[in-house]
């Protein structure tokens, strides 16, 4: 059959990211025989609908598989809700290609799956991993036909040594605008934050990727593109720490220059690990730290202590890797006592950035929503696509003053929900002059933008 896969997301913001899921999703429906085209709408601005058009009368597809990645920007003041553009392309969907199965996937859907089917009218859609499931759905509709799968929400799993189809996709256009290329070595996570998403994204039970297969994509991106900065995308690199510690020592006998960034948490992390990373090409890490006061981290069921944050981050200064903290002001049991312990035990850490989201995006079954409920701030029944957010009723009238004044005092404090377009600006010109790599790495260096002319 011919499936058209199509990747919605058109954020720049931090960087444009490589659609890894939709990639290994065609990649599935390669391996199955399939004859498979991907349109990306990243780089297509407003042309995205024509262009999308344009693909759809090219490849005349019996299924299009739609990608949705992100539900919204989770940037409490002023968050932005990607639905409206969903919307227009499943128009363009429906009336260039009327016939076709629309499948939906990606994790903005599996975060909501019921409530996407509904508002976009698709016809079935694949919650989770998609690669085995997306499979199956293309037997069925080849099989029995489109009222075989109405309204159906399929899960599955992944296809053991499928490697992403990243030759469906711009790697180029995205080194240069977004300064890495991406990687995943492993899915799912055993903690239980009671906010995150990640378990039911991606499971509790860990899996690991293929190791070999992940290098070879590095390796071959080397090759290719010369392309020599990486984003590893699993949710916490360090957990299992002996599954991290392969990983750099492979890297480290195919002799690849690279640098690469991922996440980790400060639970368990140990400076061996940390000195193997650098040793491996590891230039920065992202700490999942969410706060720094232990009332705060037990109210988020955090796995780890103020200590280990503190130790975490001198050991990876000692490694010579530079590390951002991201934080969660306004949680639960935050008060504006809780916030100020937060800020000066990061601030004591010598940073180079810090990412500080406000509020926590509420996600139906999580333990954050339940609280809300039992809290009568909402019923988890009425949480819907458009975002709300938990805040601690101790800070709900100064979060966002709060927030302005911890930002105006410190250069490299990073609040999505704050920022107009200084930093964009900024960063543009920084990847148009080559920089590659996160552009945090260089936050410290740039007071200019923070006490400069600014939006
Ligand atoms: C790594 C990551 C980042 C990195 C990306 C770095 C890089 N170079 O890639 C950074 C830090 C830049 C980032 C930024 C943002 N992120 Co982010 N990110 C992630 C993370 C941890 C992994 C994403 C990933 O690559 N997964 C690996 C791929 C293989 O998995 P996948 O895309 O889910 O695909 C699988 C399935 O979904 C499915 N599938 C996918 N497509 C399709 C299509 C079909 C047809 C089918 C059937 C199946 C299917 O099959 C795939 C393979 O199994 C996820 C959380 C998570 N665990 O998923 C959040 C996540 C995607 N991010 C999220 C958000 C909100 C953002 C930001 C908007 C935050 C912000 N304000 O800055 C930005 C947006 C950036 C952008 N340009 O879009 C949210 C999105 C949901 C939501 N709340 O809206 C997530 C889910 C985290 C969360 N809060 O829950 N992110
Ligand atoms: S916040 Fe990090 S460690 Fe906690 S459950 Fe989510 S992915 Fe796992």
């Amino acid at each position: 059959m011919r499936i058209l896969i199509v990747s919605a997301n058109q954020e720049q913001k931090p960087d444009p990211v490589v659609p890894l899921g939709a990639a290994w999703v065609a990649a599935a429906a390669e391996h199955a025989g399939h004859h498979v085209r991907l349109f990306d709408a990243c780089f297509a601005g407003e042309r995205a609908q024509a262009l999308l058009q344009r693909n759809i009368d090219a490849s005349r597809p019996d299924v299009v598989g739609l990608s949705l990645r992100n539900i919204d920007d989770v940037a409490w003041p002023r968050a932005h809700s990607y639905l409206p553009h969903y919307r227009s392309l499943v128009g363009v969907i429906r009336k260039a290609a009327p016939d076709a199965l629309l499948v939906l996937g990606g994790s903005a859907f599996t975060l909501m799956p019921e409530l996407f089917l509904r508002e976009l009218g698709a016809d079935c859609g694949v919650a989770g991993e998609g690669e085995a499931a997306f499979v199956e759905v293309l037997d069925q509709f080849k099989r029995r036909g489109t009222a075989s799968l109405r309204n159906q929400i399929r899960r599955g799993g992944a296809i053991a040594g499928l490697r992403p189809a990243l030759h469906l996709l711009d790697l180029p256009g995205y080194y240069a605008r977004g300064g890495a290329l991406n990687v995943q070595t492993r899915r799912g996570c055993a903690f239980q934050c009671s906010y995150c998403t990640y378990p039911a994204l991606e499971g509790t039970n860990v899996r690991l990727q293929g190791i070999e297969g992940a290098i070879d994509d590095i390796e071959r991106a080397v090759r290719d593109h010369d392309a020599r900065h990486f984003f590893v995308v699993d949710n916490t690199f360090n957990h299992p720490a002996a599954h991290a510690t392969e990983f750099c020592e492979h890297l480290i006998r195919r002799e690849l220059d690279v640098r690469w960034t991922a996440y980790l948490s400060p639970a368990g992390i140990k400076p061996e690990l940390l000195q193997l990373m650098a040793r491996a090409g590891c230039s920065s890490v992202e700490y999942g730290t969410d706060a720094a006061a232990p009332a705060t981290l037990a109210a988020l069921r955090k796995p780890f202590t103020v200590t280990d944050v503190l130790l975490a981050s001198a050991w990876a200064r000692k490694a010579g890797i530079r590390f951002a903290h991201s934080l969660i002001l306004g949680g639960p049991d935050e008060t504006p006592e809780t916030i100020r312990e937060t800020v000066r035990v990061v601030e004591s850490t010598q940073p180079t950035a810090v990412f500080c989201m406000l509020g926590v995006r509420v996600y139906p079954g999580t333990g954050i929503a339940q609280r809300a409920e039992r809290e009568g701030l909402l019923r988890q029944a009425d949480i819907g696509i458009d975002p709300v957010f938990y805040i601690s009723e101790q800070v709900r009238d100064c979060l966002e003053d709060t927030a302005r004044e911890i930002r105006e005092a410190r250069a490299n404090w990073y609040f999505p929900g704050l920022e107009g377009e200084r930093w964009t600006r900024f960063w543009r010109r920084r990847r148009a002059h080559g920089v590659r790599g996160p552009l945090w790495e260089w936050m410290g260096e740039s007071r200019e933008v923070a006490h400069g002319t600014s939006n």
